[in-house]
């Protein structure tokens, strides 16, 4: 079997000795300047270099809306060659060593021959996703009108024992979470009974809870909408809180940025979790007008930084309970999948270490002085300062690309993986993930 394509550690080095001299001029720039600010650029670099953020199986596969899906070029075919691309990616980046799998979708023949598979290529796996959102060949009983909380007990115990499954594969995989998002709802008013759809999320729940290892936590994700169109059982962050207090220690709340109405204020959402000690982690995308699972910190930057500002003064203040999942869940309609989420996976370290940037002295005092300009403009001088030297030098010096895209299309990566993976075009599902 001919070896298949990767992007040699030479190859990075020797497109990164093109840009090394003016990123070093540039970071010696921005260390100069930070002294001035007592702060010690190498702190940062070390914080950039730590960030951790999973890619999702789904996600290196072309997206699709409800209308269609236009399929790339090479996409990967099966979970391995999925793996290959997010090798790939944390090859670039430095920053994304984790896979999180979704099943059926992603489910191995062999999970434990797929953990040496990712191994070999310095991944591991992080939270597992099930899915009672579609119906498989060969299921009994359909989720149409629901899974975890439909009226029919067969079907709820049908969809039990899929997130059973899921926690299964994931002992073999070494993965340590489960999140669990159902699609469940009602399109009509009187559609279903609001109570007794919660009563019954709770006790399929209790049954997965149960499933859990010591060491394992699980993930409510909630969602206002979409499949259904007029509820949906765990609507929203409150709901997911009950939930995840009426369970157990090892249940904690998911925050998909794109799934809340629009304008709804995230960072407090994400501040009050973390006071609750509740918080699981995060699906990272970014929306204009709903779930649009676009590309982070493509339309609303300042958001995404006001809630790295909460995540990071948790993390100085050691909130308790908090250690939370990061991955990005989005749909690459438009975009070579692999770019997306590169440039993504940038952002979000860019806006974790422009939240580490924030005077916490200062805005303390602003805060306590009753001073809002002040405060505003502490926050916004972290903002606007331009950390992109830290990344580069971060991915640099972990053997990453200084321009992980300019790097990736100079390689010729798709264009090699067209020819090695033809004929079936792509295998995610159309639709809205
Ligand atoms: C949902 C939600 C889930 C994802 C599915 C495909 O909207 O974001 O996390 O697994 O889409
Ligand atoms: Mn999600
Ligand atoms: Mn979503």
């Amino acid at each position: 079997m001919p070896t298949n394509f990767e992007i040699s550690d030479d190859f990075i080095a020797e497109q990164n000795s093109q840009t090394r001299n003016w990123i070093e001029e540039d970071f010696e720039h921005l260390g100069k300047k930070f002294r001035r600010q007592n702060v010690d650029i190498e702190d940062l670099v070390k914080k950039a270099a730590a960030f951790r953020v999973a890619i999702p199986s789904w996600g290196v596969g072309t997206g699709g809306t409800r209308f269609a899906r236009f399929a790339g070029e090479g996409e990967p075919r099966d979970i391995y060659e999925k793996l290959e691309d997010c090798g790939t990616i944390f090859k670039l980046v430095r920053s994304t060593p984790a896979v999180s799998l979704h099943i059926p979708w992603d489910k191995p023949d062999d999970a434990s021959k797929l953990r040496t598979f990712a191994g070999a290529r310095g991944l591991s796996f992080d939270a597992m996703n099930s899915n009672t959102f579609q119906d498989q060949p060969g299921q009994t009983h359909s989720y149409k009108f629901g899974s975890l909380t439909h009226p029919d007990r067969l079907v709820r115990e049908q969809a039990v024992a899929h997130n059973i499954e899921c926690i299964e594969i994931g002992k073999t995989l070494g993965s340590k979470a489960h999140t669990v998002w159902i699609a469940d709802g009602g399109n009509f008013p009187g559609q279903q009974h609001f109570r007794r759809a919660l009563e019954h999320y709770l006790e399929s729940m209790r049954e997965i809870y149960a499933a859990l290892p010591d060491d394992w936590r699980v993930f409510i994700e909630h969602k206002f909408y979409e499949p259904a169109f007029y509820s949906t059982v765990i609507n929203d962050w409150g709901t997911s809180y009950y939930c995840a207090r009426e369970l157990g220690p090892k249940a904690f709340c998911l925050v998909d940025l794109g799934h809340h109405a629009p304008n709804v204020n995230i960072e407090m959402i994400v501040a009050r979790l973390i006071q609750f000690g509740k918080l699981a982690g995060f699906h990272f995308n970014d929306s204009k007008y709903g779930d649009d699972d676009l590309d982070s910190g493509s339309i609303k930057p300042f958001q995404l930084f006001l809630i790295f500002n909460e995540l990071v003064d948790a993390e100085l203040n050691s909130a308790a309970n908090f250690n939370p999942a990061y991955m990005l869940d989005q749909s690459h309609n438009v975009t070579d999948p692999i770019e997306s989420l590169m440039m993504s996976a940038v952002e979000l370290v860019r806006a974790y270490v422009q939240a580490h940037l924030v005077d916490r002295g200062a805005l303390t005092d602003a805060q306590e002085r009753c001073d809002p300009l002040i405060a505003l403009s502490t926050l916004k001088q972290a903002f606007t300062t331009d950390v992109a030297p830290i990344l580069a030098v971060a991915r640099e010096r972990a053997g990453g690309a200084i321009d992980p895209l300019n790097t990736y299309r100079q390689s010729g990566y798709r264009r090699h993986k067209a020819k090695e993976r033809p004929g079936k075009k792509g295998v995610t599902a159309s639709g809205i993930v």
